[in-house]
């Protein structure tokens, strides 16, 4: 963990918890305390929160007040952010300093929705995030199902995880994944997260469907993203983040949609036009290798109909 700069004068600290006034944050020992922003740090920017969940801070007890004081904020090497509520221009930090991103989706119950899982890793790319895929409940189908789900990402690139709770599988693997970073797990409902989750940590003792459909139905009550420790002891963490699906592509520059599909890059720039939207132009650099089957043809799909959608939502505004 790279923490603030040495001169900066207290404990290092990660912020866990709060969305403004009063947060949670961790110092190096593992003890949690409440913390304010000292003033100095308070009045330099505009209106916008300048602290985020995930940001390494320094930290000084204050004997006046009850809360500690953040004294020093470092510089961040990743956002997650989203649109203000209300729908106005603004963005707001959801998490900072994400080392990671974990996109779960289940071969079966429920059934895997390629689309939906070219919209999260798209979501990551906009945000400069890596992705990994974790593809669970491989116990529900045959292993070719599950090598041609995986496939056009791995082809694209991306980390793909075949884990199996029930069973067993890829474990291990997931464990060494989450260890000292800091992860955000995400994926449609019913997947298998907080079962993965627990698997690899018991401690963590998350809320599985089996219990929490009786105990705590339809509740939406996340607003701010909260940094869970890893038991382990060793700096990792996991972001519970209000969704990434209502995080959502706002913000996401329509023009710059193909640079979200890491496939694509070696044709970007090859189109005959410079503002190709690799729809129907003559000449497309895309097109030809989808043809030529060296970018999957369903991965495609996902992007017109993204395109798609994000033309509709720039019209609208
Ligand atoms: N067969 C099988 N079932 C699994 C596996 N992993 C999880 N499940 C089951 O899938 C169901 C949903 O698991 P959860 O862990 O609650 O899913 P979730 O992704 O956390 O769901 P939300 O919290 O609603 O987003 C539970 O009944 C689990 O027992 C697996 O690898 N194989
Ligand atoms: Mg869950
Ligand atoms: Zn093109």
């Amino acid at each position: 963990m790279t923490g603030p700069a040495a001169t900066d004068a207290g404990v290092r600290a990660i912020v866990t918890e709060g969305t403004g006034g009063v947060w949670q944050v961790r110092t190096v020992d593992g003890r949690e305390h409440a913390a304010a922003l000292a003033g100095r740090l308070k009045q330099d920017g505009r209106n916008a929160p300048k602290l985020a969940v995930g940001d390494h801070v320094t930290v000084e007890p204050d004997e006046r007040a009850s809360a500690w004081r953040i004294t020093g904020i470092a510089p961040r090497t990743s956002v997650l952010s989203r649109r203000e509520p209300g729908g106005r221009h603004g963005e707001r930090i959801v998490a900072a300093n994400l080392d990671q991103v974990l996109v779960v989706f289940a071969l079966r119950s429920p059934e895997p929705h390629v689309r939906m899982i070219d919209r999260f890793l798209v979501i990551c790319e906009a945000n400069d995030l890596k992705a990994h895929l974790v593809l669970n409940k491989v116990d529900l189908a045959a292993p070719a199902e599950v090598e041609a789900l995986a496939e056009p990402y791995e082809a694209a690139g991306y980390p793909v995880h075949r884990t199996s709770v029930k069973r067993g599988d890829g474990m291990d693997e997931m464990r060494r994944e989450l260890h000292g970073r800091v992860t955000a797990v995400a994926g449609p409902s019913g997947v298998g997260k907080s079962s993965l989750l627990n698997a690899l940590h018991p401690e963590l003792g998350l809320r599985t469907q089996e219990i929490s459909q009786s105990v705590n139905k339809g509740r939406h009550t996340t607003v701010g993203a909260k940094l869970i420790a890893l038991p382990d002891g060793d700096g990792g963490y996991l972001v519970d983040t209000p969704g990434l699906r209502e995080i959502g592509m706002w913000g996401l520059i329509t023009e710059a949609l193909d640079q979200c599909f890491p496939e694509f890059a070696p044709c970007l720039g090859e189109c005959r036009f410079g503002d190709c939207t690799h729809d129907r132009e003559p000449d497309c650099a895309v097109r030809a290798a989808v043809e030529a089957g060296r970018i999957h043809a369903g991965r495609y799909e996902s992007y017109r109909k993204l395109r798609g959608e994000l033309t509709e939502a720039d019209r609208a505004w």
